[in-house]
């Protein structure tokens, strides 16, 4: 049966979502329908809006970050029923491709990031608005109150997730703790810096701390966010608008000559080589978290990796999807670490431009839209 249902609507780009009605055709073989129950407004939803990836297709349903119930499923699902609680998986696990079967690996041939298609695998989409074909959007499509989506881009949860809080765990949260636990692999008694204090760089810190680091130090342009960052589990904070001398400069004096671990989460390539060159000579390691425009590029002195330092990239936190998405959640039960203080704002699914605007005015770390 064809559900009709709300969504918000991108028609274009730099337009403000329209809450429109529209209809979500059945499950195809393979794919599964879900119920969104609250999704999370990343950063990546506006990139891709405004312009950043030339081929984007509209008009679009956006979200990537999100949590739901199966509604129905199509022909050969058998591990996802309905009534599960999932989190859709914006970079998803075929479990088959060269990157699938490769353990070093969490992307996908399957994953829509990169060179964006906005189609089911079929090439058609499984929703339509005022009779247009409405696109997809990487792999996810969750600003809707259903969506359709492959089951290798679905991940079930444990039946007693808070879907409102665990819904985080389908983007920024998973992309900065995995950041420091699994891409920089952070060690007990390690110095780290943190470059942006948002909902990722935030999420670096969660991590830095849960994996024992002795000190973590946030950079950020604007000094509210420090508050929230020491909460989390930074030591100190510096904003490099205080300081006449270069930030690494300035990190190269706090910390005996440059730090373990670095991440940049700003996606700025200045950002980027500051990063790498705050990390110390002969083993400091520099993951990049943050996505630049797709147009910009980097460059630095080669000598800085000669001699020893690392450079470093992961998407969603290095994490194979489907395998940790489940694990993460169980860690979250089991109170390994906290969501409750990356979400600022709760909002009506139709208040989405407000929390769009908490966003771009730095007022929110994550607004969660409540469907
Ligand atoms: N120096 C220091 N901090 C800065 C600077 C600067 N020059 N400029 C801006 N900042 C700060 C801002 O004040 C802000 O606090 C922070 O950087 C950025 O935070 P947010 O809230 O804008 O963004 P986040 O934390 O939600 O994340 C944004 C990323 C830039 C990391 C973005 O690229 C992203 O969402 N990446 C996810 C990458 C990924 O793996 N995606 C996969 C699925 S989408
Ligand atoms: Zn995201
Ligand atoms: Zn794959």
């Amino acid at each position: 049966m064809v559900i009709k249902c709300k969504a918000a609507v991108a028609w274009g780009p730099h337009q403000p979502f329209s809450i429109e009605e529209i209809e979500v055709a059945p499950p195809k073989a393979h794919e599964v329908r879900i119920k969104i129950v609250a999704t999370g407004i990343c950063r990546s939803d506006h990139h891709f809006q405004s312009g950043a990836i030339s081929d984007f297709k509209f008009p679009v349903i956006l979200g990537h970050e999100a949590a739901g119930i199966v509604e129905s499923v199509g022909e050969g699902v058998t591990k996802i029923k309905p009534g599960d609680k999932v989190i859709p998986l914006c970079i998803p696990q075929c479990g088959e491709c060269r990157c699938c079967i490769n353990p070093k690996s969490n992307l996908c041939y399957k994953t829509d990031m990169g060179k964006y298609f906005g189609l089911m695998s079929d090439n058609t989409s499984r929703f339509t608005c005022k009779g247009k074909l409405i696109y997809n959007f990487v792999n996810t499509s969750t600003f809707t109150e259903y969506t359709v989506v492959n089951e290798i881009a679905v991940a079930k949860i444990d039946d007693n997730a808070p879907l409102d809080k665990v819904c985080l765990i389908g983007c920024g949260f998973s992309t900065g703790y995995g950041s420091a636990v699994n891409t920089a692999k952070v060690e007990p008694g390690s110095t780290c810096a943190v470059f942006g204090l948002g909902g990722v760089g935030l999420s670096v810190i969660i991590g830095c701390k849960v994996a024992g680091a002795a000190r973590i130090i946030g950079v950020d342009i604007n000094s509210d966010k420090f508050t929230k960052a020491k909460e989390l589990g930074a030591t100190e904070c510096i904003n490099p608008k205080d300081n006449e001398n270069p930030i690494h400069e300035v990190l190269a004096k706090m910390t005996n000559e440059g730090v373990d671990y670095s991440f940049e989460c700003v996606g700025n390539t200045d950002i980027m080589t500051s990063a790498l060159v705050s990390s110390h000579y002969g083993f400091g390691t520099s993951v990049i978290v943050g996505v630049a425009p797709s147009t910009s590029k980097i460059s630095f002195d080669p000598m800085l990796i000669l001699t020893g330092r690392t450079l470093k990239g992961s998407m969603f936190g290095g994490w194979k999807s489907k395998d940790y998405v489940p694990k993460l959640v169980c860690d979250f039960m089991e109170k390994k670490f906290e969501l409750d203080g990356l979400i600022t704002h709760k909002l009506p699914f139709e208040e989405i431009n407000k929390g769009f605007d908490l966003m771009h005015q730095g007022k929110s770390i994550r607004t969660v839209l409540l469907l």
